[in-house]
């Protein structure tokens, strides 16, 4: 009998009889689809982040023409809807994604082309880096795209574009594509083949309503998870930017990230919040020689170059950086930049979602 003072003898381990036991165990706990811990917890929790996805650079110089010759090539229409080319990880090789959250695309219209329109749960902002002459039209307000500016899609409105000039325009597309996706999270609804509105004002419905700084409609009060502001113009943002630059040289506190650098997040005016729900977008410049601070965050992101040059250095390697190129940082990644001359970069990352978790993690070093 076994007692407290009488225990059992252990199993003896290294015994055939005892391993032949064990691979039957673990067969069976595969037909039925069981996996114990105590062989997967590492993989499960590193002790940080291991991303899987890669720090990856895109030359804008090899971007363009190929987003032009699938101008050449393919037409846009009903089903494929856009001729968007994703920037796909080199670390998460099978799907179309920038980083595990985030899609970035290369969109390209032809002179007088229609991309019909649709809605879906992902939200979704274009950037401009260069070029004009496309409207938006969001849940049928007609958007002015161009250079510089930020242009919102927030989920479940629809959006269809229309380029009403005679030269061709191209521009990089952000979506949340990836999270919803792997979450199960995604709808999607066809529009109106033709895009509902041939009109090209100067400025859409919801600058009108929503682009007067400090200034809410008294009839709209009232937080909204998304922004209602379609449009972030480029004069205002290079205006800011600029300003941060010369309060910090007069001597005034707290313009500044760090010195050298200003930047600017694109907020939702009714929450001061991030414009999107999922997606952090923000524009940064660095004056001519100066180095940011080594940074990493478990949030993901991507970066383009607006404007000047300089140098990224993603977990110690450095790389130079030139007009319109764009930078996949995974998370948990060292990085820094360095500015040639003056430097701008359009970025976003899924941090909203994982500060909303409680789970966005930021360490910042000399
Ligand atoms: C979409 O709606 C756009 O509206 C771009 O420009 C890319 C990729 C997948 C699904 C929908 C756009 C997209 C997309």
């Amino acid at each position: 009998m076994t007692t407290l003072e009488n225990p059992p003898a252990p199993p003896d381990f290294d015994s055939p009889g005892h391993q032949a036991k064990l691979a039957e165990l673990y067969r069976d706990f595969d037909s039925v689809g069981m996996t114990p811990l105590w062989t997967t917890r590492e993989g499960l929790m590193p002790p940080e982040p291991q991303p899987r996805a890669v720090p990856h650079l895109w030359r804008w110089a090899q971007l363009y023409p190929l987003a032009a010759r699938s101008g050449a090539l393919v037409p846009v229409g009903r089903g494929g809807e856009r001729r968007a080319i994703s920037l796909g990880n080199p670390g998460l090789p099978g799907d179309p994604y920038t980083t595990p959250t985030l899609w970035a695309a290369i969109q390209y219209l032809n002179p007088r082309e229609d991309a019909p329109e649709h809605r879906h749960s992902q939200s979704a902002f274009r950037f401009v880096l260069e070029g004009e002459g496309v409207w938006t039209v969001v849940d049928g307000d007609p958007v002015a795209m161009r250079r510089g500016d930020l242009l919102l899609t927030p989920g479940w409105h629809f959006h269809g574009h229309q380029n009403v000039s005679d030269t061709p325009m191209a521009w990089l597309d952000g979506l949340d594509i990836p999270l919803v996706a792997e979450t199960d999270q995604g709808f999607f609804e066809f529009g109106p083949d033709e895009v509902r509105t041939r009109r090209t004002p100067e400025r859409s419905n919801s600058e009108r309503l929503w682009g007067g700084p400090g200034l809410t409609p008294v009839a709209a009060l009232g937080a909204r998870p998304q922004s209602p502001l379609m449009a972030y113009r480029w004069v205002h943002t290079d205006a800011a930017l600029t300003a941060q630059l010369e309060l910090a040289d007069d001597g005034v506190a707290g313009t500044l990230v760090e010195p050298g650098h200003a930047a600017v997040r694109f907020t939702n005016p009714t929450t001061g919040g991030d414009a999107l729900t999922t997606m952090r977008t923000e524009m940064h410049r660095l004056a001519t020689g100066t180095r940011t601070r080594r940074t990493r965050t478990t949030a993901s992101s991507v970066w383009q170059v607006f404007s000047g040059g300089g140098t990224v250095t993603l977990d110690g390697e450095a790389r130079t950086l030139e007009h319109g190129d764009v930078v996949a940082v995974p998370a948990w990644t060292e990085f820094s930049l360095q500015a040639g001359d003056a430097l701008d970069l359009f970025t976003f990352s899924d941090a909203p979602v994982f500060e909303k978790l409680s789970l966005l993690r930021t360490e910042v070093s000399a």
